[in-house]
């Protein structure tokens, strides 16, 4: 078994207490996007207010759009996005790459398909707390061969943040958050330890596994599962012949109100109009949005 901790007598495991299927819906341009956090029978699970699935091909995408208040994670699957930011950050997040992005006081970017394939990804975006909202913004960005990574007893972990398996990832996070993508062949069990006051999440790529308990139903692709309280996570791949791939993901809540205007996210509504107020004068943060726009917004345009 695949381990960093036993799940022996003294460990309490974390059962699945709710289960959502992320069905299809439009986002953006054209883009379609598998939402499960952030829809509305889940608005918020502290820290965490949005996990997309994005499948996204030209023209469609995400054009120049603002971001205050929290960070987005977009973690690559299968093509590549070219963001440019209107600070002149610009690049192309590839397969396997990881772009960690503080939006913190204000960032107004575009992310679009790279190319003529579909892109597709998950993007999670996590809020920070009252102190850290109005930061200046920083990005983190790792190619798919810089991601730590480990592998045993038919486990391979990918370690975006935090800590497994004896890997752990450079990625620095303001709100604590751990980010493990997992693969387990067939027959394979692991025991995943999670710090026991923070919120957990799985959510399934491929394949299908047994959380929690190894009784459990086998969960398939496109789900979540909200774990509930313990120190830990065990996991089964009892099918005989495919592999699982799943996101596991937990963060210390914050605890704090949430106020949220679309991709503004801040704690009361006095702080939103103040931000609707800072964009539209382009101030406190958001001065660069005054003439900017993206080159793919300009190509467009002609
Ligand atoms: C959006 C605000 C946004 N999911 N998944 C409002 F910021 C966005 C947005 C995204 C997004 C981008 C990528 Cl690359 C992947 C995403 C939302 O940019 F779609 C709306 N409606
Ligand atoms: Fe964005």
């Amino acid at each position: 078994m695949a381990e960093t901790g036993h799940p022996c007598a003294l460990h309490k495991p974390r059962l699945v207490v709710r289960k959502f299927q992320a069905r299809p819906q439009r986002e953006g341009e054209g883009a379609v996007v598998r939402r499960s956090i952030g829809r509305f029978e889940l608005k918020y699970f502290d820290p965490f207010l949005v996990l997309d699935e994005f499948s996204v091909a030209a023209p469609a995408g995400f054009p120049d759009h603002p971001h205050r208040g929290f960070e987005t994670v977009t973690y690559m699957l299968e093509g590549a996005v070219k963001h440019e930011d209107f600070e002149g950050h610009k690049g192309t997040i590839m397969a396997g790459d990881l772009q960690w992005m503080t939006a913190g006081k204000g960032i107004v970017h575009s992310e679009m398909p790279a190319g003529q394939g579909t892109a597709k990804g998950l993007q999670l975006w996590i809020n920070l707390s009252s102190n850290d909202k109005m930061i200046e913004p920083r990005y983190q960005e790792l190619q798919g061969k810089d991601i730590a990574r480990a592998a045993g007893n038919g486990v391979d972990v990918r370690v975006i943040a935090g800590e497994s398996m004896g890997a752990r990832s450079p990625v620095s996070t303001r709100t604590p958050t751990m980010y493990l993508d997992f693969t387990m062949k067939p027959s394979a069990h692991l025991w995943q330890p999670i710090p026991e006051s923070w919120n957990a999440f799985a959510y399934v790529l491929e394949g299908e596994a047994a959380f929690g308990s190894e009784k459990a139903a086998p969960v398939g692709p496109h789900n979540l599962l909200l774990l509930g309280g313990g120190d830990g996570v065990e996991v089964w791949n009892r099918s005989p012949a495919k592999a699982v791939r799943f996101l596991l993901v937990a963060g210390e809540p914050l605890g704090e109100p949430v106020a949220q205007l679309g991709p503004f996210v801040m704690n009361t509504e006095e702080e939103i109009d103040r931000t609707i107020d800072d964009f539209e004068y382009c101030v406190n943060g958001f001065e660069k949005a005054k003439w900017w726009r993206s080159e793919s917004t300009v190509e467009t345009e002609g």
